[in-house]
C-alpha cells in the first residue's frame, strides 16, 4: 500500500490539473490497459479533459476494456505532439523505462517536466519529474485503486473491471508470489462493484487461435531439459511458426504450460523472428532472479517473469542462456526454496 506522502503527491497533481494525457509502454498488457482505462476513468467523474494516447492499438483480448470509454487514441506525431506540449499532465503508466517507450520516447522525453510516473516494476532514477513508484505492489492497477480510494472515490463499474483485468494478469490470476493478502483485498472491493471474474478470464485468455495451439503442441514436443530438470526450454523457429500459420502471433504465455513441469525451476522460450531477431521469454519460481539475467541482455521485466529481445545466430543464443539459466539454479543464490 502507498504511504499518505504519495497519496498526497497524487492529490496536489490532480487538483493542479484539468488536462490530463494518460499513456503507458509498448505491447501493453492488461495491467497497461486496465490502469490507464481506471485511472482515465476517475479523471474524468471528477470533469477533466483526459486522452489516452499509446503508442499502439490495444490488443484485441483487452479491447473490452475501453467499450465504456474513453478510446485509447493510437499516437500520430502530427497530432498527438502538440498535445502532450501544450498545458497538460502526462501520466505514465505501469513503466518508468524510456526505452519501452517506442516511438513516444523523444517526446515524453522532451516534456519530462510534466510527467507523473506511477509504476511497480524496479527502477533505479526515471528521467521524470514525478514519481509514485513501488516494487512491492503485485500491479500498477492496485496502485491506482489506492490512490482513487485516498482521493475517496469508489470505482463504477467499467473502472473496476479495468483495475480487476490488471490486478488479475499481472498476478496470474492471483498465483503469483506477489499476490498478497493486499491483491484479495482490492479484488473482493472491485468484486463488489460488479466484477466477474469468470469474464475476465474469457475475454482475455480463452481467445486462442487453432494456430497458437497448434504451434504449443510443436514447441512442447521438442522441450529440453537442463540442470537435472531444473531448466526446461524450447525453440520455436521461423520454419515451425510458418507451418502453423502462427506469424505474428505471442507466445510468451507457452511458458506457463513449461513452469508447471515438474520439478521445474526456470522455463526458458526462444521464438526466431525476422532477420535474426530472437525474442526469449523467462520465468523463474521463488527467488530466482530471471531479471537480472534479462537485463544483462537489455531486456526488462520482474524478478519472476521477464524479456529479451536480441539478434544473432538462434542456436549460439539458445546455447548462451541456458548456460546462463543452468548457473543460475546452481549458483550460491539457487538453493530450492519454497516458493
Ligand atoms: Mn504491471
Amino acid at each position: 500500500m502507498l504511504d499518505p506522502s504519495q497519496h498526497a503527491r497524487f492529490r496536489e497533481l490532480v487538483e493542479a490539473h484539468d488536462h490530463f494525457v494518460v499513456t503507458t509502454h509498448m505491447n501493453p498488457d492488461g495491467d497497461a490497459i486496465g490502469s490507464e482505462i481506471g485511472l482515465a476513468r476517475f479523471l474524468l467523474r471528477r470533469g477533466a479533459d483526459v486522452r489516452v494516447v499509446n503508442q499502439e492499438a490495444t490488443p484485441r483480448n483487452l479491447a473490452y476494456l475501453e467499450e465504456s470509454g474513453p478510446a485509447i487514441e493510437v499516437f500520430d506525431p502530427g497530432r498527438h505532439e502538440t498535445l502532450l506540449r501544450g498545458p497538460v499532465l502526462v501520466v505514465l503508466l505501469d513503466n518508468s523505462a524510456p526505452d519501452r517507450l517506442g516511438r513516444m520516447e523523444p517526446i515524453l522525453l522532451d516534456v519530462a517536466e510534466k510527467v507523473l510516473c506511477i509504476d511497480h516494476h524496479p527502477a533505479s532514477g526515471t528521467p521524470w519529474r514525478h514519481n509514485i513508484l513501488d516494487e512491492r505492489e503485485c500491479a500498477t492497477a492496485a496502485m491506482i485503486f489506492d490512490l482513487v480510494r485516498s482521493l475517496g472515490q469508489e470505482p463504477d463499474l467499467p473502472m473496476a473491471e479495468a483495475l480487476y483485468a490488471g490486478l488479475a494478469t499481472d498476478t496470474g490470476f492471483f498465483r503469483f508470489n506477489s499476490t498478497r493478502a493486499r491483491a484479495h483485498e482490492i479484488a473482493g472491493a472491485l468484486l463488489s462493484a460488479g466484477v466477474e471474474p469468470a469474464r475476465c478470464y474469457r475475454e482475455i485468455y480463452e481467445r486462442n487461435s487453432p494456430a497458437w495451439t497448434r504451434l504449443l503442441g510443436e514447441a512442447l514436443a521438442r522441450l529440453r531439459l537442463d540442470a537435472g530438470g531444473a531448466v526446461v526450454s524450447v525453440t520455436i523457429t521461423r520454419e515451425m511458426t510458418e507451418r502453423c500459420g502462427a506469424i505474428g502471433v505471442d507466445t510468451s504465455e507457452m511458458t506457463t504450460f513449461l513452469l508447471a513441469i515438474e520439478g521445474v525451476r526456470i522455463a526458458l522460450l526462444f521464438r526466431e523472428g525476422d532477420g535474426g531477431r530472437v525474442k526469449v521469454s523467462l520465468r523463474s519460481k521463488g527467488t530466482l532472479d530471471v531479471y537480472r539475467l534479462a537485463s544483462e541482455y537489455g531486456g526488462g521485466g520482474h524478478r519472476n517473469a521477464s524479456g529479451i529481445v536480441t539478434s544473432g545466430r538462434l542456436g549460439g543464443i539458445v546455447e548462451e542462456i541456458v548456460a546462463r539459466a543452468v548457473g543460475l539454479v546452481s549458483g550460491p543464490g539457487g538453493a530450492r526454496d519454497a516458493g
